[in-house]
């Protein structure tokens, strides 16, 4: 062929494409790259927004599956006895261990106006921590209290609730709320708490002290600190934590980070907080360079997996559904101070909705998912779920919507 044709064999190739005609189309297969042609919002998005362009490679997406746990006893579901708000789950002594907030009072929780000194206002009201082993996961023994309420003033005399736990220089920290009133007669208000041990099984040794206090007044963490949730990163212990902001009525819910050097303190709040927009109860991990997050139930992001390449500034890597309710995942890495976090794969969590109205508690249950680098499993990744109908017609209608549609089916009966 000689110069000419060449040249000319060339550009009859490009033009279409250049044109805009049939021949610029989006490949059948699945560019791992952004194509370099002119794309919709959407498409780029796929490409610039998530941690893969689609959820077969997004190593941060996964579907959730739920397993009840065996060998915890609920006095018949009588709503005097529950278990929630568990701990990421961690490995010693060849066993799996978990604490968590054990409520056993004479009654379900009376709310802010039936609570006294031995009536419950909440389900976290008059709580111990206590904590449970187990050989799979599956099959867990609950072992006895780790931190109970200490004396009234101090921190934590009403209530001791929703742990979590570091391991740090070969000793075992349990960071929890400690409730100095009772929860629900102003909000839910409380500090944070600390007790430290040299062995999982105990004893905790309780400091007293508030270890993340709430912030100064008019601050967005004013009132409560909840959820505390460390983990090793940079050599130093970060610890995520959960408040509440806006007031009552239109209440918003976010995540702040608080880094220290020393697990008693001092810690110091990110200037940056709320580092996540989203999320109720925290769940994290230690994931390649970063932290990811899994952001549950509130805010503009509820149901997404996000990433932060430097533990303090979070995206969205992927949306996902039936996430787990208070997660405490299973993170092998968790105090590794590792640079290549390697994820999850399973945890407990919790579902608050296991009575009814009037015998309301909590049960922990099990949830699966493939949130790893190390695990590669098609059916984890497939979001398809085929909850039967029932599954969807279980909550109808409610409140006041369900009122305004049976007045309009009145209305619409009158002659
Ligand atoms: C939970 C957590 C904290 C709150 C309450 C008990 O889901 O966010 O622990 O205080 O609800």
């Amino acid at each position: 062929m000689n110069r000419i044709n060449s040249v000319a064999l060339v550009l009859a190739l490009l033009l279409p494409t250049f044109a805009g005609g049939q021949d610029s189309f989006f490949p059948y297969k699945m560019p791992n790259k952004m194509p370099a042609m002119p794309l919709s919002a959407a498409m780029e998005r796929t490409y610039d927004a998530y941690e893969a362009p689609t959820y077969w490679w997004n190593e941060l997406f996964s579907k959730f599956r739920y397993t009840p746990v065996e060998g915890l006893d609920y006095n018949g579901g009588d709503g005097t006895i529950s278990r929630r708000d568990p701990t990421k789950v961690i490995k010693a002594n060849g066993r799996y261990y978990v604490w968590y907030t054990r409520r056993a009072t004479e009654t379900p929780p009376r709310g802010a106006s039936g609570g006294t000194d031995i009536i419950p206002s909440t389900d976290w009201d008059l709580a111990e921590i206590w904590y449970a082993t187990s050989r799979d996961g599956f099959v867990w023994e609950e072992q006895e209290v780790a931190v109970s309420r200490p004396p009234k003033p101090n921190v934590g005399w009403r209530s001791v609730s929703t742990p979590d736990v570091l391991f740090w220089k070969g000793k075992y920290y349990l960071y929890y709320q400690g409730f100095l009133e009772m929860s629900g007669k102003r909000g839910d208000d409380c500090p944070v708490t600390v007790s430290w041990a040299d062995s999982p099984d105990g004893p905790w040794t309780a400091t007293h002290s508030v270890v993340i206090p709430n912030g100064p007044e008019g601050a967005w963490d004013q009132h409560s600190i909840h959820d505390p949730y460390p983990l090793v990163y940079k050599g130093r212990i970060y610890l995520y934590y959960k408040s509440d902001f806006n007031g009552k009525a239109e209440h918003i819910r976010a995540q702040g980070l608080a880094v220290a050097d020393d697990p008693l303190g001092p810690f110091e709040k990110c200037p940056l907080n709320p580092v996540l927009n989203s999320g109720h109860e925290t769940g994290l991990f230690p994931f390649r360079g970063g932290i990811a997050a899994l952001a549950i139930r509130h805010g503009n992001e509820q149901n997404t997996i996000q990433f932060a390449p430097d533990g303090i500034n979070f995206k969205v890597a992927s949306i996902v559904s039936l996430m787990p309710i208070a997660p405490g995942p299973y993170v092998p890495d968790a105090f590794a101070n590792t640079k290549d976090g390697r994820g999850i794969t399973w945890g407990l969590s919790h579902f608050t909705t296991a009575g009814t109205k009037t015998t309301k508690h909590s049960i922990l249950a099990r949830f699966d998912c493939d949130l790893s680098q190390d695990n590669h499993d098609h059916w984890m990744k497939d979001p398809e779920h085929y909850w039967p109908p029932e599954f969807y017609f279980k909550s109808g209608l409610g409140g006041a919507r369900k009122n305004k549609e049976r007045q309009a089916k009145e209305d619409l009966a009158k002659p």
